[in-house]
Order: structure tokens, then sequence, then C-alpha cells
């Protein structure tokens, strides 16, 4: 019995411990593409560092793309995956979707509140990629509705390993002053086959505040980050979105975005 006990312990101290800082995750090998063709996304609730605990993921109240400034329903194309992650599995969504013209493809996915049981309240993140089509710049800088998001003033998909990754932080379309932002490196690939984290990082990280580096926004709700890996970085300004109850408990409306940079 004591040994139960013990467990239960080590498990809730374990979740809690691991379990701050989650992202979502939404993920194609490349956001630039040269001849369009059919591309995969996978969106994934969990730690993209540590790749440790991943988290269940209802079906999306809304998945949609945005290409020039035309928003076309996906949620219907969405098929439950399961994610395995180091230390668990957990539902996970993919899509297909054919590329066809030139310009930029906004990946927009509104979630169903997830309740965070060891933080006792809601968490709601409201998540966007960006992939590009032969070059020609429609959308990226667009803003795409959500409740809160972040808009993009450098192109995510054009960045060299060391430029700057800039966006502004909205909450109904108006910028958040001193936005509090957590940004985290995406330190083990997916595997698209598998529906896999690697068992490997890509690195180590000397201490945890560079596991899940927190940055403010400034006065205009701006923020910028120097980009010191190629790969994928996720930004999420944390509370930034208007709602904050549901339930009678806490709901945290996030804005998320990934980007991926590349070495010169
Ligand atoms: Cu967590």
């Amino acid at each position: 019995m004591k040994k139960i006990i013990l467990l239960a312990l080590v498990f809730i101290f374990a979740t809690a411990m691991t379990c701050s800082a989650h992202f979502v995750m939404m993920y194609t090998p490349e956001t630039i593409l040269a001849n369009g063709g059919k591309i995969t996304v996978k969106s994934v609730f969990g730690h993209p560092f540590a790749a440790s605990v991943t988290l269940d993921m209802a079906k999306p109240n809304a998945f949609f793309v945005v290409n020039k400034g035309k928003k076309t329903d996906l949620l219907g194309t969405l098929k439950p995956i399961t994610w395995q992650s180091r230390e668990n599995s957990a539902r996970a969504w993919e899509t297909e979707y054919q590329v066809k013209g030139m310009g930029d493809y906004i990946f927009c996915l509104d979630p169903v509140p997830y309740f965070d049981q060891t933080e006792d309240k809601y968490i709601q993140q409201f998540t966007k990629i960006i992939v590009n089509n032969g070059g020609l710049p429609t959308d990226w800088d667009a803003k795409v509705g959500f409740k809160t998001e972040i808009v993009p003033l450098d192109k995510p998909y054009a960045l060299w390993t060391g430029n700057v990754f800039r966006g502004v932080v909205l909450s109904k379309g108006k910028p958040v002053p001193y936005a509090a932002i957590e940004v985290e490196y995406l330190n083990h690939a997916p595997n698209m086959e598998l529906n896999k984290f690697a068992e490997k990082a890509a690195v180590q990280a000397p201490h945890d505040v560079f596991v899940t580096m927190t940055i403010k926004a400034n006065a205009n709700g701006e923020f910028t980050f120097g980009i010191p890996k190629a790969g994928w970085w996720g930004f999420a300004a944390i509370s930034s979105g208007p709602d904050k109850k549901l339930n009678g408990k806490e709901l945290e409306q996030d804005a998320v975005i990934w980007i991926q940079a590349q070495d010169m």
C-alpha cells in the first residue's frame, strides 16, 4: 500500500513537473515548397523540447487554411492519430492537403479548451503555421481572426539561422502590451510515418530556463527572437486571449505560432 501511495505521489509530482509549458504543435516537414503537391500536417499537444508527456487533443472547434484571403474549412479532413512521445501516447490529428496555386497557406487550429487537472484550469491555444508555395508572398502577415493570435512581422518560412523572428501579439485584433511569450525548440525530430518523436534530442539544455524560454513583448505587443539553431521554433503568448473563465474555472487562452529556420 505504501508503495502504491509513493508511486502515486511520484506520478503526480512528475506530471506536475513536466506539465508546464504545453504547446500545440503543428508540423509539416517543409514550410517552403517549390511546386506545391500533397502535404501532411500533424497537430500534437505536448512538450516540444523534452518530448515528455503528450496530452489528448479533442477534435478541434475549427481547422482551416487561409490562401489569397480565402478561408477553406478543413475540419472534415482531420483524421485521428495516436502520437507517441517519450513518456506516453495520446490522441492527435493529421490532415493531408493538396497545395496547388502559388502563395501562402496559413493552417489554423482552434482547439477545444483542454482541462489541465494539475493546474485546475482550461488551456486553449490558437495555433498556426504558414506554408509557402513558389515564393509568392500573399497571406503570411494577415490576421486570421482568432480571439488571440501572433501575426508575424518576418516570413516564418524564410528565415536563416541567426535571423530574428518578430511578431505582434493580438487579442481581438488589438496588440497586447508586454505580452509574456514562451519559446521552445522542437528538440526531438517528429517521425511522420510512425507518428512519434525521435528518442534522441538534438540539443541539451544547460538549465531549465533554456527549455522553455520566456520573453516579453514591448508596449506595442511586438516581440523579437534571435534564432540560434535551424529547425522548428514555437512561440506561445500566454493568457493573451480575451476570455478568462470557463465552467467556473480559469481559462488560459494562448496564441501559438511555429516557424522553421534553415542553415545558411
Ligand atoms: Cu505541460
